[in-house]
């Protein structure tokens, strides 16, 4: 069967897991020979979206700028993971709507704002905290819950390989694999 191109749309709070998650798909995607792309902070925010911050506007922006890439690699067949907050609601409906029915796959990646903090993996809560970072998701800046999510994986009681394997069963049995 010839693959067909999807974007798999990672959204959630900073810490939550959706990187993690991003990787160990990517990786069982390739294996079973499947083209699987990336779409995350290092590859995006370091360069096409370099000029942009975390203010609503400047995530509004980010978020269009990651929907049409998003497209664009679906368009060739890829399947596409992206890993950003992507906080706000309209801003996700807006990438759905560049995309084809079915095409695109909204997760929310949950976990609860204590468990991330407490993660706190980069430190960043932490100076979200003192104000040493502004506007910082969760703590200074919103986080919209989607409200219709194709699906929802808590990485606060499931490990990321669980996670993972969910997020395979949900592909296998819509077809996309
Ligand atoms: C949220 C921030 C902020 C602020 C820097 N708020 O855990 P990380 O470090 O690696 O992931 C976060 C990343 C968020 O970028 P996104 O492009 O995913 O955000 S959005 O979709 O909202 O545009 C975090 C870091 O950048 N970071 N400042 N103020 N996260």
């Amino acid at each position: 069967m010839k693959q067909k191109g999807v974007t798999i749309w990672l959204t959630g709070l900073s810490g939550s897991g959706k990187s993690t998650i991003a990787v160990e798909l990517e990786h069982a995607l390739v294996e079973n020979k499947h083209q699987a792309y990336i779409l995350d902070g290092d590859n995006i925010r370091h360069g096409l979206n370099k000029n942009l911050g975390f203010s609503p506007e400047d995530r509004a922006e980010n978020i269009r700028r990651i929907g049409e890439v998003a497209k664009l690699f679906t368009d060739a067949n890829i399947i596409t993971i992206t890993a950003f907050i992507s906080p706000y609601k309209e801003d996700r409906d807006n990438a759905r709507k560049l995309q084809n029915e079915g095409e695109f796959i909204e997760i929310y990646v949950k976990c609860p704002l204590n468990v991330c903090e407490q993660r706190d993996v980069k430190g960043l809560y932490k100076k979200a905290r003192t104000g040493e970072i502004k506007e910082f998701t969760g703590i200074s800046a919103p986080y919209e819950e989607p409200s219709n999510p194709e699906l929802t994986i808590d990485t606060s009681v499931m490990p990321v390989e669980e996670s993972t394997r969910a997020i395979l069963k949900y592909l296998e049995e819509n077809r996309y694999v």
